[in-house]
Parts: C-alpha cells; sequence; structure tokens
C-alpha cells in the first residue's frame, strides 16, 4: 500500500497502474485499494496547498484515482450487487464545481448497496436538482462539493427543493472535500457525510 500511495504521489502513472494490477490478481481487498488512492489523494492536495504541485498533478493523479476506479468497480459490484431495489437517490456535484471522483465513488458504493442511484454528473444547476426530484420521486439527494465555492450553490438548491414544494418528503446529505456539519447547516441539509461508507449508512437509516 505504501508503494502504491508513492507512486501516485511520485506521479508515477506506470508504476501506480501494474502495483494496481498486482493487487487485485493478489486479492488484495478493492476497498482497500481504493483507500491507498484516496489516502495519496489527500497528499497531492496537502503538496498543492503548499505550492509544491499545480494543476496537472491534481489532474494527472485524478486520472490515475479514475482508472483505478473503473478496474475495481466490476469487482465490487460482482460480489455485493443485489437486485431487489432498496430505494431511489439522486446524486450530483453541485453548480460551478467540476469535482467527481468522491460522487462517483459514493454513487457506486449506493449502487452495489442496493439503491437505484440517478447521477445528475457535475456543475449541476438548481433547476436540474429540482427537475430530477420532481420526475424521479427519491427518498434521498446527495449534493457533493469540493470547493468552499460549492456552499451557496448547496443552500439554493434545498432553498429551490422547499418552493418547489418537494423538500418534505426528501432527505438531503451532503459531502466532499470543504463540507462538514457546519456546512450543512449553513446550506440547510439533513446530513453530512464524510465519506462513501456514510452516504450508505445514512440511506439505510433513513430508507427503512
Ligand atoms: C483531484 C482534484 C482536482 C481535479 C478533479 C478531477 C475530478 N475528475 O474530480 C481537478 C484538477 C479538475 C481539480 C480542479 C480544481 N480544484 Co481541485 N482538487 C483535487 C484534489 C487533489 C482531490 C479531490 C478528490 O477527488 N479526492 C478523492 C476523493 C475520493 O476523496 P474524498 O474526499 O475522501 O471522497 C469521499 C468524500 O468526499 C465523500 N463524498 C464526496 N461526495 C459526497 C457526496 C455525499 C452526498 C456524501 C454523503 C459524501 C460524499 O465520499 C467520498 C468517497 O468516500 C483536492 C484536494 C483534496 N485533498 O481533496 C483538490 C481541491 C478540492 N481542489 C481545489 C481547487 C482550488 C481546485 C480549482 C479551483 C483549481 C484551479 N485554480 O483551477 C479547480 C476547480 C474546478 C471546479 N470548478 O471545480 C481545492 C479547493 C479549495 C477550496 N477551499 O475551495 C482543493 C481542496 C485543493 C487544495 N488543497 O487547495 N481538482
Amino acid at each position: 500500500m505504501k508503494e502504491l500511495i508513492d507512486a501516485i504521489v511520485a506521479m508515477d502513472e506506470e508504476k501506480a497502474i501494474a502495483l494496481t494490477d498486482h493487487m487485485i490478481d493478489d486479492n488484495i481487498d478493492p476497498m482497500k485499494i481504493l483507500d491507498a488512492y484516496r489516502d495519496a489523494m489527500a497528499e497531492v492536495g496537502r503538496r498543492f496547498e503548499e505550492g509544491k504541485f499545480f494543476i496537472p498533478e491534481l489532474i494527472l493523479s485524478g486520472e490515475m484515482l479514475n482508472a483505478a476506479s473503473e478496474k475495481i468497480k466490476p469487482l465490487l459490484t460482482a460480489a455485493n450487487k443485489s437486485s431487489k431495489k432498496k430505494g431511489k437517490v439522486i446524486i450530483g456535484t453541485v453548480a460551478g464545481d467540476i469535482h467527481d471522483i468522491g460522487k462517483d465513488i459514493v454513487t457506486l458504493m449506493l449502487d452495489i448497496n442496493g439503491y437505484e442511484v440517478l447521477d445528475l454528473g457535475i456543475d449541476v444547476p438548481v433547476a436540474k436538482f429540482v427537475e430530477a426530484a420532481k420526475d424521479f420521486n427519491p427518498q434521498v439527494i446527495g449534493m457533493s462539493g469540493f470547493l468552499t465555492m460549492a456552499y451557496d450553490p448547496m443552500k439554493n438548491t434545498v432553498a429551490a427543493l422547499v418552493e418547489a414544494g418537494v423538500r418534505e418528503e426528501i432527505k438531503i446529505m451532503i459531502g466532499g472535500g470543504q463540507m462538514d456539519n457546519q456546512i450543512r447547516d449553513y446550506v440547510g441539509a439533513d446530513a453530512f457525510g464524510k465519506d462513501a461508507i456514510e452516504a450508505v449508512k445514512l440511506c439505510d437509516q433513513w430508507i427503512k
């Protein structure tokens, strides 16, 4: 795991892919492999903050994680997928924000844990969340955001759902890099989830 994290942080894409393939062949728990990618991304983020890394490093590390997710997704799906759906969830990265790696992991985990998930993608306008809420009729909406700039689009989305008269019957969870319980209060959501496991737990709690 340490070698994999070091390879990602060193931007050695070839080595990272080779190590990932090795671990998959050796039947290492796919969630542990994803955890290693997450730890590496956290380190990449720290170096970006310190001015040691720049946008190209962010893009390359994001691409490495996406490539690994593509390899890991079928393994998780095959192991856990149940055919009976527990409920419906809409998810999207809010307006102005294009980070989708975390959202995609949440979508994958909800999917393999039995939820029907409508993924609205990135930079999702407020109106698109409202329209989808009316058409898809979900029990839960998940908003993802990695930027401080995402706070207000989240708040506006909740306000628009209230305005449209659908807020009462829908639980709203938020998550992503800069989110926490204080921001949950600010935007008027029901819960903050720190990772994909918590997103699944919240839905399990809400949808009995
Ligand atoms: C990769 C990355 C990028 C990539 C994104 C690629 C992609 N396809 O997503 C690119 C290069 C495009 C990018 C662009 C930018 N980025 Co960027 N990026 C990152 C980085 C390094 C990693 C984020 C990531 O994907 N992590 C991996 C995921 C898997 O980690 P995770 O958070 O543990 O994920 C879990 C939770 O978040 C949770 N979760 C996620 N969504 C949801 C939703 C719900 C409902 C729930 C319950 C849970 C949940 O579950 C996930 C899975 O377990 C972070 C640094 C960091 N440490 O976070 C900066 C970071 C988020 N970026 C940052 C910035 C500033 C930018 C740019 C503005 C840079 C620029 N000057 O252009 C642009 C913004 C573009 C835009 N409009 O969105 C800043 C944000 C600072 C701030 N306070 O706003 C950060 C924090 C870097 C930094 N330290 O400064 N970025």
